[in-house]
């Protein structure tokens, strides 16, 4: 009996330990509880006045049913304890509940910043992100799996599909929003701090599904505008990385992705101009080094089951590797 003993006394330990793993998972990049957004925030405002208001109410209605079960006073059983626990107090709540939470979500995304919108489009695929800007000029520049947004600006992002329904989701900047085909669902988010955060397709759509995800870098407005004059230049042609630039254009990579600026405008994939300069490859699947794209263009069906990118094993380890210097010199 005695080991049982033990087990039963450290319990409390044990769910104290299982509960900091799990909240531990709650902060950080991808973490609805750390929000970093305008619209994140009503949503964890919403979160805690929900949470806290329903655990204050379940505790009354347990000690309600202990003292029902236990002491049986004569006043929980009056009329007026009936009527007004069981039927007016939840009409009253909810319904003030439910007023305040579409008045909260509701709120104008753009009230408080009053200059333009940036306009970005993002097109879900088959299991990655299309994502192109519009810069101030009207020109459309092409990126993907990344979203650079400036710090306190509103962003009026335009989500479509390609294929099936994905969801776009960056928990620390704002709620989940379907990507419908045939439709066009407007985001319109602002970020209030720069920093790095993590979004992930929400809405199951097939086999890589769990590896589309993606990075959202908030810049100071001056960096993001920087940032975005040098996305919509054409890749920087490198005399040192020709050979590997030879490679990528003789082998029909440039049928599926587009490297501005040289002769491959393919645009089944993505588009690889500045995928140098990205945080991670393949939607987040891998960091952003030799070494990955080296294992991406070799192995990448089994790094991602199922994209719809040929694996290629015809390259040897040089080529390979003077591939990837070429494609991670696109910053
Ligand atoms: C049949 C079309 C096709 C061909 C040919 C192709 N790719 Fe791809 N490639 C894709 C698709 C689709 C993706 C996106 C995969 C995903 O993440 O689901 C991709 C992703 C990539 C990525 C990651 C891009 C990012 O945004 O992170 C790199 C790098 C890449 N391909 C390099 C190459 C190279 C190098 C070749 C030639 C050796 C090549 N691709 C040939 C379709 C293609
Ligand atoms: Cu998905």
């Amino acid at each position: 009996m005695k080991p049982r003993a033990r087990l039963t006394s450290s319990w409390p330990l044990l769910l104290a330990g299982l509960s900091a793993v799990a909240l531990s998972g709650c902060d950080g990049v991808q973490s609805v509880l750390s929000p970093d957004g305008v619209e994140s925030e009503r949503v964890w405002t919403l979160f805690w006045v929900l949470t806290i208001g329903g655990s204050v109410i379940m505790v009354v209605v347990i000690i309600l049913t202990w003292l029902a079960i236990a002491i049986r006073p004569r006043w929980l059983s009056t009329e007026a304890l009936v009527v007004g626990g069981g039927i007016i107090f939840p009409i009253v709540t909810l319904t003030a509940l439910l007023g305040y939470g579409v008045m909260l979500m509701s709120a104008a995304a753009n009230t408080s910043a009053n200059q333009p919108a940036l306009e970005v489009s993002i097109r879900g695929e088959q299991w990655w992100w299309r994502v192109t800007y519009t810069a101030p000029d009207g020109t459309r520049i092409e990126s993907a799996n990344e979203l650079r947004i400036p710090v306190g600006r509103p962003v009026r992002i335009a989500l479509t599909s390609a294929d099936v329904i994905h969801s776009f989701w960056v928990p620390r900047l704002a709620g989940k929003l379907d990507m419908i085909p045939g439709r066009t669902n407007v985001m319109t988010l602002v970020a209030k701090q720069a920093g790095v955060s993590r979004g992930q397709c929400a809405e199951y759509c097939g086999g890589a599904h769990a590896l589309m995800s993606f990075y959202v870098v908030a810049l100071p407005a001056a960096e993001f505008d920087t940032w975005l004059a040098k996305e919509a230049s054409d890749a920087a042609s490198q005399t040192e990385q020709a050979g590997g630039q030879m490679l990528f254009l003789s082998h029909g990579c440039g049928g599926c992705h587009a490297i501005r600026g040289t002769a491959a405008v393919g645009r089944i994939g993505p588009d690889l101009t500045h995928v140098g300069s990205r945080l991670s490859l393949a939607a987040a699947a891998l960091p952003n080094d030799e070494q990955a794209f080296m294992r991406w263009i070799a192995d990448n069906q089994h790094i991602k089951p199922t994209n719809r990118m040929p694996p290629f094993g015809i390259f040897s380890e040089a080529e390979l590797r003077s591939l990837a210097r070429y494609l991670a010199a696109l910053k």
